[in-house]
């Protein structure tokens, strides 16, 4: 049977080489195998305008480096949009550390498109006029600088990938996942019960759901408070559960 791809990811880069490894392993690769996913590498060199195909140049006022030529950039951009039929509303990511920092709210939201059109920059810089009138957004993987946007779409691409109904297994379920739950997630353990003289907590043995459910929701709060305390401030926590974070803060408090 023929299913519709759910999502198409469209990659402008000038090393599409370096998404080879990602795409063909794990929950990507079967995502792609099982028609959820397309995953479509354009390589900007191919816009370039002079025989040497250039895609970077001196930037304008002096300075260290080299910055992402706008031509290539731009008519990369137009070819996919017209190749790939893409309306106006679809999103053009420009992958650079001044983005806003993806979250696991962002990556949900990216999950909604069908198609993505994601611009690796790369160098110094890209020209100003690439984020002005091409890139409707522009992401960061987080607060340290990467040689280039490559490895940040692939995280942006794994990310979204395994939040698309089919992409990950009942059994490797996204619902209990860090952040999708506001929080951290809670410890997990398997067989065997003793290892080392370490024991899994008898709680996971006991068969009783509810209380399972109650110990982990209990250590998703108390490593949450421990590791990422401002994430608290956003969780969506019931009246018991603000009252058991109140405790752990006191009971650490007073320790301290
Ligand atoms: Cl998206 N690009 C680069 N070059 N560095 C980064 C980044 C992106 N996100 C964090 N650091």
């Amino acid at each position: 049977m023929a299913w519709a791809v759910a999502m198409r990811f469209h990659v402008l880069t000038i090393f599409p080489g370096m998404f080879d490894g990602p795409l063909s392993e794990s929950i990507i690769a079967r995502a792609i195998e099982r028609g959820l996913v397309e995953v479509n590498l354009h390589d900007i060199r191919d816009f370039a305008k002079d025989r040497h195909r250039s895609v970077d140049d001196y930037p304008y006022g002096g300075g260290y480096g080299m910055v992402m030529k706008p031509e290539p950039i731009f008519d990369a951009v137009r070819s996919v949009s017209t190749e790939a039929s893409l309306g106006d509303s679809v999103p053009v990511i420009l992958l650079t550390p001044q983005g806003t920092p993806l979250t696991q709210p962002i990556a949900e939201h990216l999950a909604t498109y069908e198609d993505l059109v994601m611009i690796c920059g790369r160098y110094e810089g890209v020209d100003e006029r690439v984020r002005e009138r091409v890139a409707t957004c522009e992401l960061s993987i987080g607060d340290y600088v990467l040689s280039g946007g490559e490895l940040a779409a692939m995280i942006v691409i794994d990310a979204v990938t395994r939040l698309i109904p089919g992409a990950v297994g009942s059994i490797e379920s996204t619902e209990d996942d860090s952040f999708s739950t506001g929080l951290l997630q809670f410890p997990q353990y398997t067989r065997p019960h003793v290892y080392e003289d370490c024991e899994v907590p008898e709680v996971l043995l006991s068969g009783n759901h509810a209380e399972i459910e109650r110990w982990r929701r209990r250590e998703s709060l108390r490593r949450t408070l421990e590791r990422r305390p401002e994430l608290l401030g956003h969780a969506d926590l019931t009246e018991e559960e603000r009252e058991f974070v109140e405790a752990l803060r006191e009971e650490r408090d007073s320790t301290n």
